[in-house]
């Protein structure tokens, strides 16, 4: 029988500084309840979903910078979005900061959970690849200090069970680093969820900012076909405190192609049945890795001293 899930990719418009977790919350509802509608089983929201994207200031106060993380997952500001979800019975993925306590140490991640139709959080990753600087850039229009509210992930790219398939995430960055598809395609993931903030100026190379949408398709794209995954990207887009941000959410089925995009660049959300299974014709022939892939001659390459020797 096969296995369809119904996906809604959440795209967020700007979230303002000013914008409160209330406010904010509100609209994730809304998106639930639109996705019942829709006759979605899962909801996608974008990376830090609840704020504004923060990293894009040079902050010193810890206090000032810790407003913007999340204690506790649920919290107050949060349960009506886990409630209205087991009462629709809608599961969801959520990206937010997370300020962590483990062995008695303060830790921050940029984070993203799934949470099934029953309320259970069963997935959790960490970002890895934290793009940017972590020291103060003066001569950018904008920063982008992930590498100093952030520590990079420690969790891996682990693929979850969760609704009837084999799902994983990933967050913004990761999803240009064709190794964050294939650590999960070698897990056999069906389906990648992942959420992004994404200026349209990249101020350490201008000359790329007419590719961004290109960029964002083509590596979405390309860690489908060749993994054989579902892959839904998810923005928060516009022009949030005065920085235009890529939309363009979207879903890309295992042939790689967009099945479904979003329209406009503010909360709109992009719905598609997808067949588990539509991967399978994709890791049973070209991408049978068993088969086809050599990883020692990758090894021995990388480990050779000098490899661009002849
Ligand atoms: N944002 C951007 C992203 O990878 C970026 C950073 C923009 C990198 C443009 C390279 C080019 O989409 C996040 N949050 O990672």
């Amino acid at each position: 029988m096969t296995r369809f899930l119904t996906v809604g990719a959440a795209q967020m418009g700007p979230i303002q500084r000013s914008h409160s977790r209330r406010e904010v919350v509100e609209r994730l509802v809304a998106h639930l309840r639109e996705g019942k509608r829709m006759g979605c089983d899962l909801v996608v929201f974008p990376e830090l979903t609840l704020t504004t994207f923060f990293p894009r200031w040079y902050m010193t106060d810890q206090a000032e910078i810790d407003a913007f993380f999340e204690a506790e997952m649920p919290s107050n500001e949060t349960a009506p979005l886990f409630n209205e979800a087991k009462r629709l019975g809608l599961g969801f993925c959520l990206g937010y900061a997370e300020l962590a306590r483990e062995n008695g140490r303060v830790r921050r991640f940029n984070t993203s959970i799934i949470v099934e139709r029953d309320g259970q959080v069963v997935g959790k990753y960490r970002k890895v690849h934290l793009p940017g600087h972590a020291e103060h850039e003066p001569q950018r229009p904008f920063q982008h200090l992930e590498k100093r509210y952030f520590e990079v992930g420690n969790l891996g790219f682990p693929v979850f069970k969760a609704f009837g398939g084999n799902i994983g995430m990933c967050i913004c960055n990761d999803r240009r680093w064709p190794e964050t598809y294939r650590v999960m395609g070698l897990q056999n993931v069906e389906m990648v969820l992942l959420g992004y903030n994404t200026p349209i100026h990249n101020a350490p190379a201008p000359d790329h900012d007419e590719h961004t949408w290109f960029h964002n398709q083509l590596s979405m794209q390309a860690g489908a076909y060749q993994n054989g995954t579902w892959v839904v990207g998810v923005a928060k887009g516009g022009t949030e405190e005065g920085i235009p941000s890529l939309a363009d959410s979207m879903i890309v089925a295992p042939s790689g192609k967009v099945v479904a995009r979003a329209g406009g660049d503010g909360d709109e959300l992009v719905v598609h049945r997808c067949d588990l299974d539509a991967g399978q014709s994709y890791k049973r022939s070209t991408f049978n890795f068993a088969v086809h892939r050599q990883p020692d001659q990758y090894r021995m390459i990388v480990e050779r001293k000098g490899a661009m020797d002849p």
